[in-house]
């Protein structure tokens, strides 16, 4: 069609725009064969983190901010778009100070605490108190009330993830707070916590799945596993597990604890889940999408979708990483695809 000929199309396309329709065939640019996010890896170094959280603990009163949480931003969100560390999830660090309480709430979003630093605080959920230990990994499902004090001396931090930017997306969050603190239950027994033992009568106790696992049963997995051939992805990797389901610990949220063992170099892949990884112990380095990123204890690293990514540890110490996904949650959706180079 020459430009003599050309038809007007604009008020075809005003009149759509006024009576609420959309064209699909001015939707579909930017869609091909692959996932595409605009997040970015990165990686966020301890030193940097714990200086600015402990500012935080000197600037923000807990009594304001009902919880000092220092979130991690991917450097490619546009600055309205509802991420996280990932597309779908937060990760986060978290100072309570001697003596403070974060008052109880509970919301949509799933979350999960990993340990860093710290002794005397505890976590109570549904009314059940658990202390917090470095290397602790705590739960706080979904709909779960939830609030943290610390009786200790010193510093308590450690690392919030939570799937609230794919809750939020999906204008599912909602939170409810109260003033009053939770009642403490009488503490389940591990084993009947655990699912290995239920009652048979009336309802079902409330609780369904453990809501900490500690480090040293994790540690002692990896190094009962540690002579064998690993993962080519992530070399020797064990899942933290829903006893009651033997499925991951959350709806939407999967966690693991892995040894990267000195001298290995993974093999490359990428996948439709995105990942947070935290270092508990040794360093290392990842390539990701091409690119080396050297990480050591207490840095945090976002890995979004499709990123292909590897993992190296040239030292001769072990590297101690934990991390979580949206896996399940990708997974529910039919959508979960992994590609790699084994
Ligand atoms: C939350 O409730 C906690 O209860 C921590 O400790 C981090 C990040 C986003 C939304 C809610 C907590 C959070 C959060």
């Amino acid at each position: 069609m020459t430009a003599d000929t050309a038809v007007d199309t604009e008020p075809f396309y005003s009149q759509l725009r006024e009576d609420h329709y959309s064209p699909l065939w001015q939707l579909m640019g930017g869609i091909g064969p692959e996932p595409r996010t605009n997040l970015v890896p990165h990686i966020w170094r301890w030193e940097q983190t714990r200086k600015l959280l402990m500012w935080a603990g000197e600037v923000v009163p807990l009594e304001d901010a009902l919880r000092r949480v220092l979130g991690f931003r991917n450097p490619g969100s546009r600055p309205d778009q509802r991420t996280g560390a990932t597309d779908s999830l937060w990760a986060a660090v978290q100072l309570v100070l001697p003596g403070e309480v974060a008052p109880p709430h509970r919301h949509t979003p799933s979350a999960l605490r990993f340990i860093i630093e710290g002794e005397g605080a505890y976590t109570v959920v549904n009314g059940q108190r658990v202390p917090m230990e470095v290397g602790d990994f705590l739960l706080t499902p979904a709909m779960h009330w939830h609030e943290h004090g610390h009786e200790g001396d010193g510093p308590m931090i450690w690392l919030d993830g939570l799937d609230s930017p794919l809750i939020s997306r999906m204008n599912q969050y909602i939170i409810e707070e109260t003033d009053d603190v939770q009642g403490v239950e009488k503490p389940f027994p591990a084993a009947y916590a655990h699912g290995l033992l239920g009652k048979t009568w009336g309802q079902p106790h409330a609780l369904t799945q453990p809501l900490v696992y500690k480090l040293s049963d994790a540690l002692a997995a990896l190094d009962h596993l540690r002579d064998g051939e690993g993962d080519p992805y992530d070399d020797i990797i064990i899942e933290y597990k829903n006893p009651t389901t033997g499925g991951p610990v959350m709806t939407t949220i999967s966690a693991y604890l892995q040894l990267v063992r000195p001298g290995v170099d993974t093999k490359a892949h990428r996948h439709t889940h995105s990942a947070v990884y935290h270092v508990v112990r040794g360093s290392g380095y990842s390539i990701i999408d091409g690119k080396r990123i050297d990480w050591a204890t207490g840095d945090t690293i976002a890995i979004p979708l499709w990123y292909e990514h590897s993992h190296h540890n040239p030292t001769g110490e072990d590297a101690i990483l934990f991390s979580y996904t949206d896996r399940p949650a990708i997974t529910a959706l039919g959508l979960w695809r992994e590609r790699g180079n084994a």
